[in-house]
């Protein structure tokens, strides 16, 4: 039976660790990577009871490997470089010093101690601030009090025609959020640059190479003069990093039932949860607006209802055409939100499921209405 299987202490803090570690540095091989990993833990326990035994120094909190016990002068910046080294020896020759980093963003004890950052800001900087990061999605789910730090921290870049934001490949240093101005998407597929997308006076960008501490997965690029808003590495790792495990657990439990993203692996489904932001809406507030005009007047026929784990909106995304609808909240509603980015990133596995969907979508309209409907063109 069931409730007779025990689960051993400390499995699901191990599979949790190793979760993390695959999602910061997307390994190629799963399992090659799964070898290393635990192997160092292993070796790092290992060491650890030797130097219990040999001097009983102090174990740290977490998975981390910090038993430098031949050496107990040695301070943890050296300790650090040297675990360095044991990761260059694979395929992770970036950033590799998030080995020493807690597993855990809420273990992070130096969070408190650490200085805030302030560029201070004329009122009206600060309320051109304000309006670019109403929308942003990765500080829909901030506390008040997070949320005003991370504006304090934020401080304003202008760029040129032409100036490159971002490198595909480099280290991150910021993530930026569009006050004004027009940016190419470019991607390196097979040596040659292809623009996969824009951004339009919209939007953020940057934060895939600070969640993960991967290199930039892309090259962004001005394309007229703008204005951004940088947040540095050190506070988005200490207020959205952090802010985006409560938002696993939160969400997690939510998103693991919801039946189109069953096809997706866990670690596929915790990115969606760490990019999404919650909207709440009230009885009859808008969410969609419906701005393909194929009516002759304005009257508006409910043509379907949307409850807990279902989705809407992907129409427009996938067909990349005008909202074929518009959509009301019926009762106070809550949303879980992607951005177009973000959509086509991660839901492309989804993609076919959501097409299928799209073509009931006609004939329940055309139970409807009696007549053929393409929503596609
Ligand atoms: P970053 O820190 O990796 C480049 O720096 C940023 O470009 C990245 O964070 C995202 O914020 C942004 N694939 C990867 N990164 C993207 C993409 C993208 N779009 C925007 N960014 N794709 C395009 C999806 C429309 C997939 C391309 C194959």
């Amino acid at each position: 039976m069931m409730s007779n299987i025990e689960i051993p202490a400390g499995l699901k803090e191990l599979l949790q660790a190793y979760t993390v570690e695959v999602l910061r540095r997307r390994p190629p091989d799963l399992v090659e990577f799964a070898v290393q990993h635990f192997t160092r833990i292993l070796e790092s326990q290992r060491k650890d009871q030797a130097a219990k035994k040999h001097s009983g120094k102090r174990a740290r909190k977490g998975v981390t490997f910090d038993t430098k016990s031949d050496n107990p002068t040695k301070d943890d910046e050296e300790e650090e470089e040297e675990e360095e080294e044991i990761c260059t020896t694979g395929k992770f020759n970036r950033r590799v010093s998030v080995c020493a980093e807690a597993y855990n963003p809420d273990d992070d004890e130096d969070d408190d101690t650490e200085p805030r950052i302030v560029y201070p800001k004329t009122d009206v900087q600060r309320r051109r601030l304000q309006d670019a990061c109403r929308d942003i999605l990765l500080f829909k789910t901030l506390e008040q009090e997070q949320f005003s730090e991370v504006l304090d921290a934020m401080f304003e870049v202008l760029v040129k025609p032409q100036e490159h934001i971002i490198d595909q490949g480099e280290d991150g240093d910021n993530f930026y959020v569009i006050e004004n101005g027009v940016y190419d998407i470019v991607v390196q597929k097979d040596g040659v640059s292809v623009c996969v997308g824009k951004y339009d006076n919209k939007g953020s960008f940057g934060e895939l190479a600070l969640m993960y501490n991967t290199p930039r997965a892309a090259t962004i690029i001005a394309t007229l003069e703008g204005s951004l808003w940088a947040l540095d590495r050190a506070t988005f790792h200490r207020l959205i990093v952090k802010n985006n495990a409560k938002k696993r657990r939160m969400y997690e439990a939510f998103i693991e039932c919801v039946p189109l993203l069953k096809s997706l692996e866990l670690s596929e489904r915790m990115k969606i949860v760490d990019v999404l932001g919650a909207r709440g809406y009230k009885d009859g507030d808008r969410i969609i607006t419906q701005t393909k005009a194929d009516q002759q007047d304005n009257t508006e026929v409910e043509v379907a209802c949307c409850s807990r784990g279902q989705y809407f909106g992907e129409l427009a995304l996938v067909n990349n055409k005008p909202r074929a609808a518009s959509v009301y909240a019926v009762g106070e509603t809550k949303c879980l939100v992607i951005d177009i980015q973000a959509f086509e990133r991660l839901l492309g596995p989804c993609m076919d499921i959501m097409k299928r969907n799209i073509s009931q979508y006609e004939d329940q309209l055309v139970a409807l209405f009696g007549s053929s409907v393409d929503l596609k063109h």
